[in-house]
């Protein structure tokens, strides 16, 4: 499950670095010598109607690495299916988490990874991850996600976006929504899907400072969901972004 994770981090740094041409952006709050162990850049948050159960992870409970040509990245992770999070409140089992991840990349790129299931009450979960950066001018924001129900009880299951009928959210500044995607999903007996909502792309107007991806959804009773999320803001001018691409897809050929 470990090298699964590097695999999608490797992934994602290629995918930043091909549409930024280079990494330009610091992460000082995240990975800089001023960085605060105690920031809290992941977490996750489980409800059944009756109770609440959280868990955070901090700038310290991750590292700070960095590649050449990539730039500085933070990340943490946590999988086991036989020993879970347990997300309790009130003195209730609320929900598990089996697998767990976040990385904040320069350029910047924020991404999750989740997966989960519910207590034996229907359960709402939230789960971001955000990074703050220095201010860009008309960037081009990117949100990528994908996430899964699976039925474990033999009484089908749903799950139900918290965004109107989303179940991603990437946004910026804050509280502006960039977009939102990862429609509704439902499921017969011990059945599974998974949402198909594409990619999406474009231009946001104005300057940014932070990026946040969030997963916020119901549950149905011992359910089990996993999702993927990235959201990447882009410096302007996109046409750097292409070139990176084109100089990768030339470095690739010539590497084989
Ligand atoms: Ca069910």
């Amino acid at each position: 499950m470990w090298m699964r994770d590097r695999g999608k981090v490797a992934c994602a740094l290629v995918g930043a670095a091909a549409l930024s041409g280079s990494a330009s952006v610091s992460l000082a709050d995240v990975c800089g010598p001023g960085a605060d162990p105690n920031q809290v850049l992941l977490a996750i948050s489980a409800n059944n109607g009756q109770n609440t159960g959280t868990f955070e992870v901090t700038q310290g409970m991750g590292q700070c690495d960095s590649e050449p040509g990539v730039g500085e990245f933070w990340f943490w992770s946590f999988f086991s299916q036989t020993d879970p999070i347990v997300l309790s409140g009130g003195g209730q089992d609320i929900g598990h988490v089996t697998g767990l991840a976040a990385s904040i990349m320069a350029d910047p790129v924020v991404s999750v990874v989740y997966g989960v299931q519910a207590g034996v009450l229907p359960t709402s979960f939230n789960i971001s991850s955000s990074a703050s950066f220095a201010a860009m001018t008309n960037p081009t924001g990117v949100a990528s996600a994908s996430n899964t129900l699976t039925d474990t009880v033999g009484n089908g299951g749903t799950l139900t976006g918290g965004f109107g009928g989303k179940s991603f959210r990437a946004s910026y500044n804050g509280t502006f929504v960039f977009h939102d995607s990862e429609e509704n999903l439902s499921v017969g007996a011990f059945g599974s899907t998974q949402s198909t909502d594409p990619d999406f792309s474009g231009v946001i107007t104005g300057s940014v400072t932070s990026a946040t991806a969030t997963f916020d959804f119901a549950l149905s009773a011992r359910d089990i969901s996993g999702g993927t999320g990235v959201f990447q803001v882009v410096p302007e001018p996109a046409t750097l972004g292409l070139l990176g691409l084109a100089g990768l897809m030339m470095l690739r050929r010539r590497t084989r």
